[in-house]
C-alpha cells in the first residue's frame, strides 16, 4: 500500500467515531492475523497445516469484508449484507475447524454437515431479523429462531458426540476443543447482544439501548475475539503437539 493509497484508505473518516475506528482497526487486525497464520504454515506438519490454513482463511475473508464495511460505514452506507456474507463464509469454516481437529479422533463429515446446517440456519434467520420491519414482532421472532440454532450448535460441541470424541482423544486435541467450545459459548454470545442493540426499536428488549453501544461496534469486537482468538487457539494446539 503506497502512502497515497493509505491516506485515501483513511479518507476523511472521523476516527473518533467508534464505528469507523473499530472497522479501521478490524481491517488491520484481520490482515495482520492472516499474514501471521499463512506465514506460519511451513513450520507445521501436514496433520495441522489444513487447520492453520483455515484459521488464515477465516481472518483473510474477514479482512476483505472489513475493508468494504469500513468503506460503507465511513460513507454512511449499510454494512448488513456485507456482514452476513462474511459470516456465511467464515462461520461454516469455524465448523470445519472443529471437524479437522477431531477428524483423527473419529469425527465424520456427518458431524460437519450438521454443524454447518445449524450455523446457516442461525445466520439466515438472523439476517431476516435484521432486515425485518422494526416495530413488528419479527426481529424478536427471527432472533429467537436464530438463538435456537445457536444453542443447538453449543449443545452439539459441548455435550454431543464431538465432546465425547475430544475426551477420548485427550492431550492437545481435547484442550483445544474445550477452549474452542468456550469461544462458542462466551465469545459467540456477544452477537445476540449486538443484534438486540441493533433491532431494539419497539421490541420487548428495547431496554437494552441503555447500553450505549452501536451494533456494529459490538459485532466488530465479537469478530476480533472470535476470528483471531479462535485461530490462535488452533495455532497454539498445533505448536503444543509439536513437542
Ligand atoms: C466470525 C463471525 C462469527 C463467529 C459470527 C457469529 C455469529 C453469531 C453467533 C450470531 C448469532 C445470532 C444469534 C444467536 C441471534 C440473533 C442473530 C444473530 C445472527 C446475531
Amino acid at each position: 500500500m503506497t502512502l497515497t493509497n493509505f491516506i485515501s484508505f483513511i479518507g476523511n473518516a472521523d476516527l473518533s467515531d467508534p464505528v469507523n475506528f473499530t472497522f479501521f482497526l478490524g481491517t488491520m487486525a484481520m490482515t495482520a492475523a492472516s499474514a501471521f497464520f499463512f506465514l506460519s504454515l511451513p513450520q507445521f506438519d501436514s496433520k495441522w497445516r489444513t487447520s492453520i490454513l483455515v484459521s488464515g482463511l477465516i481472518t483473510f475473508i474477514a479482512a476483505v469484508h472489513y475493508y468494504y464495511m469500513r468503506e460503507a460505514a465511513t460513507s454512511g452506507g449499510v454494512t448488513t449484507e456485507i456482514r452476513y456474507i462474511d459470516w456465511i463464509l467464515t462461520v461454516p469454516l469455524m465448523c470445519v475447524e472443529f471437524y479437522l481437529i477431531l477428524k483423527a479422533a473419529g469425527a465424520t463429515t456427518k458431524h460437519l454437515k450438521t454443524l454447518i446446517w445449524a450455523s446457516l440456519v442461525m445466520l439466515v434467520t438472523g439476517y431476516f431479523g435484521e432486515v425485518a420491519d422494526g416495530g413488528t414482532a419479527m426481529p424478536a421472532l427471527w432472533g429467537l429462531a436464530s438463538g435456537v440454532a445457536y444453542f443447538y450448535i453449543a449443545y452439539l460441541i459441548k455435550y454431543g458426540e464431538l465432546a465425547k470424541l475430544a475426551a477420548s482423544a485427550g492431550g492437545a486435541v481435547e484442550k483445544a476443543h474445550k477452549t474452542l467450545t468456550l469461544f462458542v459459548l462466551i465469545g459467540w454470545a456477544i452477537y445476540p447482544l449486538g443484534y438486540m442493540l441493533g433491532t431494539a426499536d419497539g421490541q420487548w428488549y428495547s431496554f437494552i439501548t441503555a447500553i450505549n453501544l452501536d451494533m456494529d461496534v459490538v459485532y466488530n469486537i465479537g469478530d476480533a475475539i472470535n476470528k483471531i482468538g479462535f485461530g490462535l487457539v488452533v495455532y497454539a494446539a498445533a505448536v503444543a503437539s509439536k513437542k
